[in-house]
């Protein structure tokens, strides 16, 4: 982990789903003690508030489909500047919020990446690729785009603002799939993007594959970002979330990837996206994702030697 400052920004977006509660989001995770839980790990932590859309006005998209393109770019444009800035002098925690904000928090950190002379690498805990282009989204909710845009797939320029440095997909790690539309199935299969579904995790494990991704991403002397989505979770332990997905990562499992992530020394931001505390039962997914934060950043049950795969 970089240093020992965590900045908690606030992205309550929710321009980007077809449902509301999202924008409750960094609230919820204030409720639940999330500064708290990182102070006891010894960070100073400090908090950015919650964050504002910059203005945008984007040309009307030919796809009818696609809603709330101005408030979804004007967000982008504010998180990309503030994961820059604020990305240099820790690590940015940003609470959401839906997943279009990781529009704006990648391309901001992979700014920041290129200017200390490094890649970004992406891992993307998520039932959801969100690798649809403005022209193959049916459902027309914009948190099913960021990774392509991210990447830097053609279709976004004049709706989205200009994407300084564009990820490369090869460094883009998902796991925990078990909701791809057609249309993703293609792009995802032409993208160079690792991807470990849910039945590749029931078969083998977790742990190996992740293992292997971070010790590329160390290889490469790259930086990680980290965006992990509600959903990952089996919505028996998380709930409070608009899309529900049977079969999701376990207690167990989640612990395990936030503790290997933790070992490896190599996450510099965190995105927590898609709580919607409307849809949560007394606070416990809130809860939930701020004890994997806290695993994240090192909290223990005990010490253990470092693990190598
Ligand atoms: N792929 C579907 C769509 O575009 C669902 C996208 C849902 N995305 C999230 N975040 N909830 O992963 O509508
Ligand atoms: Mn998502
Ligand atoms: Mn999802
Ligand atoms: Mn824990």
């Amino acid at each position: 982990m970089r240093g020992s400052r965590c900045v908690l920004v606030g992205a309550p977006v929710q321009a980007g789903t077809g449902r509301r509660g999202c924008d409750m989001g960094p609230g919820a995770y204030r409720a639940a003690g999330l500064a708290e839980a990182i102070g006891d790990l010894g960070f100073t932590v400090a908090d950015a508030g919650d964050l504002a859309p910059s203005p945008w006005r984007p040309a009307p998209h030919p796809n009818p489909a696609v809603r709330h393109l101005a408030e979804v770019g004007g967000w982008t444009a504010t998180l990309a500047e503030a994961a820059d800035r604020l990305g240099a002098e820790g690590l940015p925690i940003f609470l959401g919020g839906d997943h279009s904000l990781s529009a704006g928090t990648i391309a901001g950190m992979s700014r920041r990446a290129a200017a200390e002379g490094r890649a970004l690498f992406v891992l993307w805990l998520d039932s959801h690729p969100d690798l649809h282009t403005l022209d193959t989204t049916t459902s027309g909710n914009l948190h099913g785009v960021p990774m392509a845009y991210v990447t830097g797939r053609p279709g976004f320029e004049g709706y989205l603002p200009p994407l300084a440095v564009p990820v490369d997909a090869r460094n883009v790690c998902m796991i925990g799939l078990r909701s791809v539309d057609p249309a993703e199935r293609v792009a995802l299969k032409a993208s160079g993007v690792t991807v470990h579904d849910m039945r590749a995790i029931d078969e083998e494990g977790i742990a190996r594959p992740l293992g292997a991704f971070l010790d590329r991403v160390a290889a490469a002397h790259g930086v990680l970002h980290v965006s992990l989505d509600v959903d990952f979770l089996d919505p028996g332990i998380a709930p409070g979330v608009g899309t529900t997905v049977p079969g999701g990562a376990t207690f167990r499992e989640a612990h395990l990837v936030m503790e290997l992530l933790h070992d490896s020394g190599l996450v510099r931001s965190l995105d927590l996206v898609e709580l919607n505390p409307f849809l949560d039962e007394r606070g416990r997914t809130a809860l939930l994702m701020v004890d994997l934060a806290a695993s994240l950043l090192g909290r223990r049950v005990l010490d253990r030697p470092t693990r190598s795969f």
